[in-house]
C-alpha cells in the first residue's frame, strides 16, 4: 500500500506514469479489501486504514480526473442524481421460477424432469438446493471484464437500468480480472439484512421519514433511488445465483461448477448452497433450512432447487415464463386472525359481483392487509363467515391473502348470516346466479353504471382500441354525465362536449377527440378483444379473427363451431353464442361500425388447414437431450409443421426422434420396428420442411 506518495502540483496534464500506477495499485487494493469484508466476512485491515485508502484514491482522481474509470471503487459512493430511470433490453429473457408448495409438487417436479430428460428409473437426479432471498432480482452485465450495467427484472424483457445503483453495493465486483469471459451476464438477488434493515428504518424515524415496510420494500426502494448517493448509504448485499448470457461456452458443465467459478472470479454466492440428490435430498435441505429460517441474517421465503447438469437443463427448457428445470419449494404460509368489519360485493366488467371481506387490518406474509376477496357466494357459505367474526387470514409469498376458516368461539351473539345480495348494488337490477351458484351476476348490462364504466375503460385500453388519454376518471365523468352509455358513443363526442367537464382546455379536448379518431381504422383481433366478451382474451380474439375473418362470420357462427377451436372449451364457446346472440350487443357492434369504426376483414382462405401441413397425422415423440435447441422448440417445430407430438412410444407412433442419453423410449422405438432420427436427421427433416 502506498498512502505516502508526493502529490503532484499541476492538475491539468495527463497523469504520469507513476500516478496511473499508484492508482491502479490502489484501487485493485481496494476492491480487494472490498471483497475481503463484503464478500467473505473476513476483513484484514482497520476501517481507518480503510478510509485512508479510500481519500488517498479520491485525491488522485480529483486530481486527475481521466483516471477515474467506471470501476474506479470511488464510483460506489454514487454518481450524479438521474432524471429518470432508462430502460434495458435483456439480452436472455429474466424468467420467474414455477412453485410448490408440498412434498408432492418436489415429487412431481422431479417426475416430470425424468420424463423430460428420459431418465432410467434407477438413476437419481442431482440437484442445487439453496435459499429464496425475499428481495430482487437483478442482472448485472460484463465486458471484459468491466460491469457495463445492470438491470432489474422488470417485465422479463425489458428492464430499469439501475447500473448507478447497483455499484454503489460494495460486493458486487466492478472489475473481474483476466480470467473473465469476455462477455458474462450474471443474476442474482439484491436483499437487505434484518440488523440493517432495523438501522435504516430507526434512522427513518429519527428524522421523520416514512419507515419501510419489510425489508424487501426497504431494497426496493433503495435500488428505486434516482440519486444513487442514497442508494449508497443503504445496508444493500447481494448473492448471485446463476449465470446469463456467457461467451465462453466451456464455462461450466454443472451449475454447482458455473457458481463455483463465479464465487472464484469475486461474486458472493450464498454460502448454505449445496448440490443434493434426489427429490430425498430436496426434502432434507428443505427441512434443514426451515429449522435455520429464523436465525438466518436475512429474509427468506423457501428453497430453489435447480437441475445441476446444465446439458439437461438445456434438454428440460421453459414453460411460458420460468424454465422447467428449477422450483421453488415456498415455506408454508403465515397466518393470523383479525376480525371481518363489513362485507361488501363489487360489480366487474362483465356484471360478476365479487364479495369482499373489510378487515380489521394485520400484518402477515410481510404486508398488511385490509381487503380479502370472498370470491363467491358458494365460498361464504363454505367458510360460514358473517360481519363481526374473527377470521384465521393467510398470505404466502407473492399468493394473495386468503381467509382460511372462522373462530366461532368468538362469533358475537347478536350476529346474523350474511345475506347474498338479490339486486345489484350499482343499479338495483336482479342478480342472477350461474354455473351452479359459483358466478353471481347482474342482469343490468348496460344500464349498470359499474358495467358500463369498466367496459368503456377495457374498450378504450392499450391492447384493446388503444385510445390514449381517456382514463378511468374521464370515463367516469362521461358516463355520469350522461355523455355516453355504450362504447359506440365514444365515436360520436365533440371536443366542444368535453370543455364543458371540469379539467378539460382546447388542446386536452382536441387531443383526445384525435386519439378517438385515430383509433375508428384498426383491426379486428383488437375490436374483437375490445368488445370485452367473457373470458375472450387477446389470443382467444386472434384466434376467432384467424379463423373467421369478418364480424358478420363470428356472429352467424355455432357453438360447436367455436369449440371446434384449438383453445376453446365449452364455456368460452358458451360466452361468445350468447354474446353475438344478444340484441343489445348487436346493436353496439352495428353502431361502432356505423360511427365509422373500421377493419379489415382477414381473408380466411388462407387460413392454413391443419391437416394440409406436411407433418400432418404424424405422431412424433422426442427422447434424450438436443445440443442445438431444447425439446420444448424442437417440439414447438413439428407441431407448427402439423405432427402430434407424444411422451410416450406405442403403436401409433411413427417417428422417435432419439438425442443424447436416450433411455427406455429408444429402446422401445427399436423393438416395435419404429422409425428413428437422431438429432442431425431431425434438422434435416426440419429443414427439408
Ligand atoms: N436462489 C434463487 N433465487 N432465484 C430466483 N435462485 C433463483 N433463480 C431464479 C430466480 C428468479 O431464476 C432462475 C431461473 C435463474
Amino acid at each position: 500500500m502506498n498512502q505516502d506518495s508526493n502529490k503532484p502540483s499541476a492538475n491539468d496534464s495527463a497523469a504520469p506514469n507513476a500516478v496511473a500506477e499508484e492508482h491502479a495499485q490502489l484501487s485493485a487494493e481496494i476492491e480487494h479489501h472490498n471483497r475481503l469484508y463484503y464478500t467473505q466476512d473476513a476483513p484484514t485491515i482497520t476501517d481507518h486504514e480503510y478510509d485512508q485508502m479510500m481519500q488517498r484514491l479520491i485525491e488522485l482522481e480529483s486530481q486527475h480526473p481521466e483516471l477515474q474509470s467506471a470501476s474506479s471503487p470511488t464510483q460506489r459512493v454514487g454518481a450524479a442524481p438521474l432524471d429518470e430511470f432508462t430502460q434495458i433490453t435483456h439480452e436472455q429473457p429474466m424468467l420467474s421460477l414455477s412453485n410448490g408448495f408440498n412434498d408432492q409438487d418436489i415429487h412431481d417436479f422431479d417426475r416430470r424432469l425424468r420424463k423430460e430428460i428420459d431418465l432410467d428409473d434407477e438413476r437419481v437426479l442431482e440437484y442445487v438446493a439453496e435459499p429464496k432471498l425475499d428481495g430482487l432480482a437483478v442482472s448485472i452485465f460484463y465486458e471484459n471484464g468491466q460491469l457495463k450495467h445492470a438491470a432489474t427484472r422488470g417485465d422479463g424483457k425489458v428492464g430499469e437500468d439501475i447500473t448507478h445503483n447497483v455499484k454503489t453495493i460494495r460486493s458486487v465486483p466492478l472489475s473481474l480480472g483476466e480470467k473473465a469471459p469476455q462477455r458474462l451476464e450474471v443474476r442474482g438477488e439484491i436483499f437487505m439484512p434484518h440488523a440493517g434493515f432495523a438501522k435504516l428504518n430507526e434512522a427513518q424515524k429519527a428524522q421523520d421519514k416514512k419507515t419501510f415496510v419489510n425489508p424487501r420494500n426497504a431494497a426496493a426502494g433503495s435500488l428505486r433511488q434516482l440519486d444513487s448517493a442514497v442508494t449508497a448509504t443503504r445496508p444493500l448485499e447481494i448473492f448471485i445465483y446463476a449465470l446469463g448470457v456467457n461467451s465462453d461456452a466451456d464455462f461450466a458443465n454443472t451449475h454447482a461448477e458455473s457458481l463455483q467459478k463465479l464465487a472464484e472470479l469475486g461474486f458472493p454466492v450464498c454460502p448454505l448452497l449445496r448440490v443434493v440428490t434426489g427429490v430425498q435430498g430436496c426434502l432434507q435441505y428443505f427441512q434443514d433450512m426451515s429449522a435455520q429460517r429464523s436465525d438466518l441474517a436475512y429474509e427468506i421465503d423457501g428453497i430453489v432447487y435447480k437441475l445441476n447438469r446444465l446439458d439437461w437443463q438445456k434438454a428440460a427448457g421453459f414453460i411460458a415464463k420460468a424454465p422447467r428445470w428449477a422450483l421453488a419449494h415456498k415455506f408454508p404460509a403465515q397466518e393470523k386472525s383479525t376480525l371481518v368489519r363489513d362485507i361488501q360485493v363489487q360489480v366487474g366488467r362483465t356484471g360478476a359481483i365479487t364479495p369482499v371481506a373489510r378487515l380489521e387490518p394485520l400484518f402477515v406474509g410481510g404486508v398488511t392487509v385490509s381487503n380479502v376477496t370472498l370470491h363467491n357466494k358458494a365460498e361464504i357459505e363454505r367458510l360460514g363467515v358473517r360481519v363481526g367474526d374473527t377470521v384465521v387470514v393467510r398470505r404466502a409469498g407473492d399468493v394473495i391473502p386468503q381467509i382460511v376458516s372462522v373462530n366461532l368461539e368468538k362469533r358475537p351473539s347478536n350476529s346474523l348470516a350474511y345475506q347474498f345480495p338479490s339486486a345489484c348494488p350499482e343499479c338495483g337490477s336482479q342478480v342472477v346466479a350461474e354455473g351452479e351458484g359459483i358466478i353471481s351476476r347482474c342482469t343490468g348490462g348496460l344500464i349498470c353504471g359499474a358495467q358500463v364504466k369498466q367496459a368503456i375503460t377495457h374498450f378504450v385500453s392499450r391492447k384493446a382500441m388503444d385510445i390514449d388519454g381517456m382514463g378511468e376518471r374521464i370515463v367516469d365523468l362521461l358516463v355520469a354525465q350522461g355523455l355516453i352509455k355504450s362504447v359506440a358513443d365514444i365515436y360520436l363526442l365533440t371536443a366542444e362536449q368535453l370543455l364543458e367537464l371540469e379539467g378539460f382546455a382546447q388542446k386536452s379536448a382536441d387531443n383526445l377527440i384525435a386519439a378517438i379518431q385515430a383509433s375508428k381504422k384498426t383491426e379486428l383481433p383488437r375490436l374483437l378483444f375490445a368488445l370485452g366478451i367473457p373470458q375472450v382474451g387477446e389470443t382467444t380474439a386472434e384466434q376467432l379473427a384467424q379463423t373467421f375473418g369478418h364480424i358478420d362470420a363470428l356472429s352467424a357462427a355455432s357453438k360447436e363451431e367455436f369449440e371446434r377451436l384449438p383453445d376453446i372449451g365449452p364455456i368460452v364457446a358458451e360466452n361468445i353464442t350468447v354474446f353475438f346472440a344478444t340484441e343489445s350487443n348487436r346493436a353496439v357492434v352495428r353502431q361502432l361500425l356505423e360511427n365509422g369504426v373500421e377493419y379489415t376483414p382477414i381473408d380466411v382462405s388462407k387460413h392454413v388447414d391443419l391437416a394440409s401441413l406436411p407433418l400432418a397425422e404424424k405422431t412424433i415423440v422426442l427422447t434424450g437431450g438436443l445440443s442445438s435447441m431444447s425439446r420444448s422448440d424442437a417440439k414447438k417445430q413439428l407441431q407448427s409443421l402439423g405432427a402430434k407430438v407424444t411422451g410416450s412410444v406405442s403403436k401409433k407412433t411413427s417417428l422417435v426422434i432419439v438425442g443424447t442419453d436416450a433411455g427406455s423410449k429408444a429402446q422401445k422405438a427399436e423393438e416395435l420396428g419404429i422409425e428413428t432420427l437422431d438429432e442431425e436427421g431431425l434438422l434435416a427433416l426440419l429443414k427439408s420442411l
